[in-house]
Order: structure tokens, then sequence, then C-alpha cells
């Protein structure tokens, strides 16, 4: 892993989840990105939606909600879960403050017992292109030869050309999608800590306000999402689920 993030310490780790090996890590990477993240906080989620457990089919069934903010991040969000017939998720987004040029960043990963289907990751614009300095920061970055390349929905225009979408097949290509999140996560928190405020009128605040809109509009469009939702709760609870916590929409500008 290139991540310089030094691991949590034992008694901060959470509690064992029995969720594939790759999520277990990719959740330990994710958490441990945040500490660097400037003026990093609390944002608050209601109680229920925090953690919730029931069961389904007779499967055990959870969803873990860990939201945290800080400078230039108006949300940060990462979702482990086990939605019953062995289906298991990570789901992890940033969401910028608009009124900074920032990216996205977008994981997902998705197993079932047959092991991985897909595993996603981006630096996702909101606005024409990415800054500079993303550009150049991902253009290092390495891009592993996967034996399983995955083609992207058309839902997922949203999606920068350096998005890695696979199905990982042995432990070698769950190691490089780990790591190439990593390096992402790396490139997204050196911009967060460099990138100046602009004021909330900035027409290049509106603008990226409009991207996130977009982006979240297009997610909105993975019928695959929603469908697993509905079935382990109900269709009501999905749409308030999806609308007010997955991918809610960013507050309008001044
Ligand atoms: C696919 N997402 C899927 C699939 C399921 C979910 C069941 C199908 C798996 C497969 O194609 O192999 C389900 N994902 C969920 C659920 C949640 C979730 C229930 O996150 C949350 C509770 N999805 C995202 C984010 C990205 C994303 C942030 O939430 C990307 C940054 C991508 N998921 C994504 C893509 C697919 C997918 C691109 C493939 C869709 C397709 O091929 O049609």
């Amino acid at each position: 892993m290139t991540s310089t993030v030094p691991a949590p310490s034992p008694d901060q780790r959470p509690p064992a989840t029995g969720l594939h090996p790759l999520m277990d890590a990719l959740a330990e990477t994710i958490r441990s990105s945040w500490s660097d993240l400037p003026e990093l906080g609390p944002l608050a989620i209601e109680a229920d939606l925090e953690a919730i457990s029931g069961s389904l089919d007779g499967e055990q069934l959870f969803i873990r909600n860990e939201l945290r903010r800080c400078r230039g991040l108006r949300k940060l969000h990462l979702e482990t879960a086990r939605l019953g017939a062995g289906l298991q998720i990570l789901h992890c987004v940033f969401f910028p403050d608009p009124r900074y040029d920032l990216p996205v960043f977008g994981a997902d990963i998705v197993a079932t017992q047959a092991g991985v289907s897909a595993a996603i990751a981006d630096l996702s614009p909101t606005r024409e292109g990415l800054p500079e300095a993303i550009e150049a920061g991902l253009e290092v970055l390495p891009r592993h030869p996967y034996s399983q390349p995955r083609e992207l929905p058309a839902w997922g225009s949203i999606f920068s050309p350096h998005v890695r979408f696979v199905r990982p097949v042995t432990a070698q290509e769950e190691g490089w999608f780990l790591e190439e999140v990593a390096g992402l996560l790396g490139v997204m928190g050196q911009a967060v800590t460099s990138t100046p405020e602009q004021s909330i009128d900035d027409p290049a605040t509106v603008l990226r306000y409009h991207g996130q809109l977009s982006y979240c509009r297009q997610q909105k469009r993975n019928d695959k999402t929603r469908r697993v939702l509905e079935k382990a709760f109900n269709p009501s609870w999905a749409d308030r689920y999806i609308e007010q916590l997955l991918f809610d929409d960013p507050d309008f500008p001044a």
C-alpha cells in the first residue's frame, strides 16, 4: 500500500464485521485517510440511520454508517453493509463543499458468496475536467492489468477517465485495487488540504454545485442500489435512504 496514513491503534478499531477481507481492509484505509484532513469533525446522522440491523429470509442484515465533515468536504460517508442472501456492500463518498474546487471521491465494492463482483473507485469531476493538480497526481498512480475489467453503465458518464471498475478475481488483484484506492485517497487528501475557499456566489462555486447535483442525480439512476434496498427494507424506506443519506443534494449556494 502506498498510503502513509498510520493504522489506527487497536482500541480505535471497530468490532470485526465478518465482511469480505477486501471490504474490511478498504474500510480501514478510508478511516485512516480521514485523520489527515483539515478541521475534521462529526456530522450528525439520525439515530435510526446510523446502525440498522434486522433479518431477511433468515439472514442477518446490518448497515453501519459513519459520517464526518472537514474543511473542503461537506460530507464524508462510509457505509458497510450486509443485506441478505450473502450480499455485502462497501459504499463510500466524499462530497465536496462547492466553494472548493474539488472532485467527488467515490468507491463501491459489492460481494456475494461467490466473491467480489464489482469494485469501483474514482475522483469524479464536479465541473468541466479535473483540477490540474489532481490530474497530475492521478497520472502517476499505478494502473494494474486486471483480468476482468468491467464496462460502465450509461449513467456512469459522471466518472473521470481515471475510474477503476473491475471484478478482482485473485488476492493479487484485490491488493491492486486496495493500493489504487489508497492512491486516490492520497491525491484527494492533498487536494483537500491545499485547495483555497472561493466565495459562495462565485460563478465557479455555482458551476460546481450544479456538477454535484448532476453526480447525485446520475448515481440515483443506478437501479441495482435501489432494488437491493427495497428488497431488504421497503420502497419508501429505500427512497428516504437514497435521497437523504446516500446521495442528498448539496445546499444551494447563498
Ligand atoms: C453496482 N451496486 C451495484 C450492484 C449492487 C449495488 C447490488 C450490482 C453489482 C454488480 O454489478 O456486480 C448495490 N451499492 C449497492 C447498494 C449500495 C451501494 C445497495 O453502494 C448502498 C447501500 N455505486 C455507489 C457509488 C459508486 C457506485 C458511490 O453507490 C461509484 C463511485 C457504482 N455500483 C456502481 C456501479 C455499479 C454498481 C458503476 C455497476 C452498475 C452496472 O453495471 O449496471
